[in-house]
């Protein structure tokens, strides 16, 4: 039985209409999300036939998290800066998006920028070199922007397509990490302008809401452009797609189905949909 259909099942409670709302947040959908749409439900009269309950919300989901087409990127190398909480998966993910780049024939480069944790420069450093990607990377405590800005150079210099800054683990609400952060950004900027194009959340999809809270924050604290959810092999549905969607404002752009390179999934809108409903 489909997740969908088990959530169903659980909130249907003793015959008579599901609590929407109970099932919906159950769905990792955020409580302002899932109140809009169960008060829709109600309005509508759907909320009483589950087939067609399903159905309207389907539609919402598909209207709700499709991707906006890419900006025209005329700069070489593209830049993305990946951010987040500690573990959530940045170092893994920047890994497995310099391979997928690769395999569609681009030119990649890697910068660690987490001096933080000794092991972290090493762990890309191991990525890149089974991969065939140079690093750029540094002893540890060395200032994280420096790092950033000397991966910028090389990759430059080399002429690559695209440069995957990692950085270290860290907490929104820790105000000398986010300081270092706007100075990775802020150091980018000043070497080239629209460098980075992107800045990335990478989350982890078992913290379910927790996704949410992660993009409100970090999005208010340095401005975000899109959000990456990991480890959604296990239980997690993917729900908070459509919160940090909706309350956010951030698509997603790639969904982490597993730790190996090929497990980092483009997010297609339709698939995800069949996915989280049940096909
Ligand atoms: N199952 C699963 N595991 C994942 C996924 N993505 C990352 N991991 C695992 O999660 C763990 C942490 O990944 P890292 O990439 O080191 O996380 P990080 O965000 O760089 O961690 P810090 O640098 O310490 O903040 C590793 O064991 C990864 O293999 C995923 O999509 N699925
Ligand atoms: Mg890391």
């Amino acid at each position: 039985m489909s997740f969908w259909n088990q959530l169903v099942d659980r909130f249907r409670g003793g015959g008579e209409e599901i609590d929407w709302e109970a099932l919906l947040i159950e769905a990792d959908l955020g409580i302002k999300l899932a109140t809009e749409w169960v008060d829709e439900l109600r309005e509508s009269g759907l909320a009483r036939s589950p087939e067609k309950a399903e159905l309207y919300l389907r539609e919402k989901m598909t209207k709700l998290v499709r991707i906006p087409p890419p900006l025209p990127i005329r700069q070489k190398p593209e830049v993305i800066l990946l951010i987040g909480v500690n573990g959530s998966g940045k170092t893994t993910t920047a890994a497995k998006l310099g391979a997928r780049a690769q395999q569609e024939g681009r030119v990649v480069h890697l910068g660690a920028a987490d001096t933080f944790r000794a092991a972290a420069a090493e762990q890309l450093e191991a990525w890149g070199g089974r991969l065939g990607i140079p690093v750029t990377s540094a002893a540890p405590g060395t200032d994280p922007a420096s790092v950033a800005v000397r991966s910028l150079f090389a990759a430059q210099e080399t002429k690559v397509d695209l440069l995957i800054i990692d950085t270290a683990g860290r907490q929104a609400n820790k105000r000398n990490l986010l300081l270092e952060l706007e100075k990775i950004k802020r150091s980018l900027q000043k070497k080239t302008e629209g460098v980075p194009h992107h800045t990335w959340l990478v989350a982890d999809g078992t913290t379910g809401s927790g996704v949410l809270a992660q993009a409100n924050e970090f999005h208010q604290a340095i401005g975000l452009t899109g959000l990456i959810v990991t480890k959604l092999d296990g239980s997690a549905r993917g729900g908070m797609v459509a919160a940090v969607r909706a309350e956010v404002g951030l698509p997603t752009y790639y969904l982490g189905r597993g730790e190996k390179p090929e497990d980092l999934k483009r997010f297609e809108v339709r698939e995800f949909v069949d996915n989280f409903f049940g096909d």
